[in-house]
């Protein structure tokens, strides 16, 4: 069985990370497979990407049966996490994480660099990197800062304290939490509903977001103007100012 399942329906990618015996801990091969897969998300065919654990929970992060055997050194070993980082954050359309159970460490990293998290009410964060004295990475001192502010990310990251979903809530960590029961309709419903989106609308403001968060206010305004330009000629704002004069849905192509 593959370490990851991905499947394409209705324009919607679904991975799931599928190394259930460990909590989906991350391997080599797991993190190559993810990044292969992402890059094969920028097809225009894909317009959004939904990314689940399979079994008990989302992702335990480092595998660290792995780490033991390899003694890899760990800032050459995280370059496949950050490619991975990368890509999501780069992906010019929306990436959802669907989180049940543990999301920890890089699991909670991952989780953090999407764009969006639907959580199941038996859902936990913990940073987890400080038990094991080391410092959160795969962009965790970027993404958590900028949900919770800076007193409160250093609080989780000192202390890996568990979240719970009304916790990561409250925070801003997540952005819903549903029923354990209806969690996996509801997640492939959201993403389903993103895909139907102005998928290049989306991507720039996307982009806009991350680059908002180290410019200045004049940049800033530039950028706008210049992503404005481009969703201006896309097809789907044609559409959305028409169905709205036809007082009616808007049907984006994603074009
Ligand atoms: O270069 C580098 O390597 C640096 C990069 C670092 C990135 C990181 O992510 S560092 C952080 C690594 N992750 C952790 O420290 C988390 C360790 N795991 C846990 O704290 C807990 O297992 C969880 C909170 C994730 C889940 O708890 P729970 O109670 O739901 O499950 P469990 O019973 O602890 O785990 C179930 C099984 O998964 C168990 O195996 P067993 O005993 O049934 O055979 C456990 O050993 C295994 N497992 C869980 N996490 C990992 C793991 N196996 C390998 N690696 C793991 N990370």
């Amino acid at each position: 069985m593959s370490v990851l399942l991905s499947e394409q329906k209705d324009q919607v990618l679904t991975l799931t990370l599928n190394r259930p015996e460990s909590v989906n801990a991350m391997t080599t091969e797991l993190l190559i497979a993810l990044d292969t897969a992402l890059e094969q998300a920028r097809d225009p065919g894909i317009r959004a990407v939904l990314l689940r654990g399979s079994g008990r929970g989302f992702c335990s992060g480092q595998d660290l049966r792995e780490q033991l055997r390899h003694c890899h050194s760990y800032g050459e070993h995280l370059r496949r996490y950050n490619s991975v980082v990368e890509r999501i954050v780069s992906l010019p359309k929306p990436v959802v994480a669907a989180v049940h159970g543990a999301a920890a460490g890089a699991g909670m990293s991952l989780a953090l660099a999407c764009d969006f998290r639907i959580v199941s009410a038996d859902a936990f964060f913990t940073t987890g990197f400080s038990r094991i004295a080391l410092v959160p990475d795969s962009g965790m001192t970027f993404t958590l800062p900028s949900m919770v502010g800076r007193a409160k990310a250093f609080e989780l990251m000192a202390t890996s304290e568990r979240l719970t979903p009304e916790q990561a809530l409250s925070l801003g960590i997540v952005n819903r939490v549903v029923p354990a029961e209806a969690f996996e309709q509801e997640a492939a419903n959201y993403a389903q509903a993103l895909a139907q989106g102005p998928t290049m609308t989306l991507g720039f403001i996307k982009q806009a977001l991350y680059r908002g968060a180290h410019s200045s206010l004049g940049e800033m305004l530039a950028l706008e103007a210049e992503l404005q330009e481009l969703a201006g000629a896309t097809l789907d704002h044609q559409e959305g100012v028409k169905a709205f004069w036809e007082k009616r849905a808007p049907k984006f192509q994603g074009k």
